[in-house]
């Protein structure tokens, strides 16, 4: 989310603010496209694959989202209810023609939310519009900014250029996932832009207290609980500078909740005071550990997900690891933590 991490590029190439003439020149020609997100989609996916599928719809583009069933946490399946209208597929149904395929938010191509997973280098043309810095080029035409708040913060400058009038629920989707990834305009990649881009969407009619209420109000019990496991195997090392808590399998199920469900939640360790790094562990599936990180103040996370193979943002990663007991990532992954800690020279 941040970018205190020099880009793996030059630059020019990762300072797009806004995309390419060629970019836009290639987008205008798409009649017929799947849009798709990440697995585990959060608020930022949800709403700029739907908020771009519905002002392409508006505008006259026959665009699918395309999204498996069941996917969607609870905490933002509202956001479904905003883009009525827009129709979603499950899996990447060969007899459906589709002309093109929209990759939003998505940092790798194997983190596609649809199967099969998609043949970048056949014949539908491919687009890459992201924000995480640890992005590839995957597809044939790419827009990828890590000065971006967010996708949804990416959208919208692409709607304005494209020139198209902003809907009210179009706005309230790009709304609602920039409120996500910049944790309330909170977090250190709320720029300016993020939210002068915010201002327009509420001029624009995106309902700030439907969203805030969803998001952040109302909770359901289920949830709740989960929390309540979080706060409860919450434990800090390194003289405070790191929290980290994990769920198990049998938490997660226990709780009345899923793999999908595993969102933020990172966000309870992480709001101790004087704590610089922050890491949750879930077993979302019996035998895969993910971890979601989180840098605060200076400290980058991203190297250290890379490190056992995910990645992401500058301040916000996440890795998964199979086949090994939660225990024994626990201990390598905050080691390694300590560690990058002691590297930085955080003190
Ligand atoms: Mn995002």
């Amino acid at each position: 989310m941040s970018n205190a991490v020099a880009a793996p590029r030059t630059p020019e190439v990762r300072s797009n603010r806004s995309p390419t003439h060629e970019f836009v020149k290639h987008l205008q020609t798409v009649r017929k496209p799947i849009i798709v997100g990440h697995v585990t989609p959060d608020a930022d996916c949800i709403g700029s694959n739907f908020g771009l599928a519905l002002a392409m719809r508006e505008n006259g583009i026959d665009a699918t989202v395309g999204l498996p069933t069941g996917c969607v946490a609870n905490k933002i399946s509202f956001m479904l209810d905003l883009s009525r209208g827009v129709p979603t597929t499950g899996e990447l149904n060969p007899s459906i023609s589709f002309d093109s395929i929209i990759v939003i938010d998505t940092a790798a191509a194997k983190r596609i939310n649809i199967q099969p997973l998609p043949d970048l280098g056949g014949p539908l043309v491919s687009f890459n519009i992201d924000h995480h810095i640890t992005n590839d080029d995957f597809a044939r035409h790419n827009w990828v900014d890590p000065h971006a708040s967010s996708s949804c913060e990416m959208v919208s400058v692409l709607v304005n250029r494209l020139g198209w009038k902003m809907s009210k629920p179009v706005a309230s989707l790009l709304y609602a996932g920039l409120y996500g990834d910049t944790g309330g305009f909170s977090l250190p990649c709320t720029s300016a832009e993020s939210l002068r881009i915010g201002a327009e969407l509420v001029s624009a009619g995106a309902d700030v207290a439907h969203i805030g209420e969803q998001l952040c109000r109302s909770q359901n019990r289920s949830d709740f609980e989960l929390l309540r496991r979080v706060y409860d195997h919450t434990t800090v090392v390194a003289d405070g500078r790191i929290a980290y808590s994990h769920l198990s399998y049998k938490d997660i199920t226990d709780a009345g909740c899923k793999a999908d469900d595993i969102d933020d939640q990172v966000s309870i360790p992480r709001a101790l005071k004087g704590v610089r790094l922050a890491m949750l562990f879930s077993e979302g599936e019996p035998g895969v550990v993910r971890i979601n990180l989180r840098g605060e103040g200076t400290v980058t996370v991203v190297e250290l997900a890379q490190r056992f193979g995910g990645g992401g943002h500058a301040q916000s990663a996440g890795v998964k690891m199979k086949n090994k007991p939660m225990e024994q990532v626990i201990s390598e992954v905050v080691a390694a933590a300590e560690e990058h800690l002691r590297n930085l020279g955080v003190k």
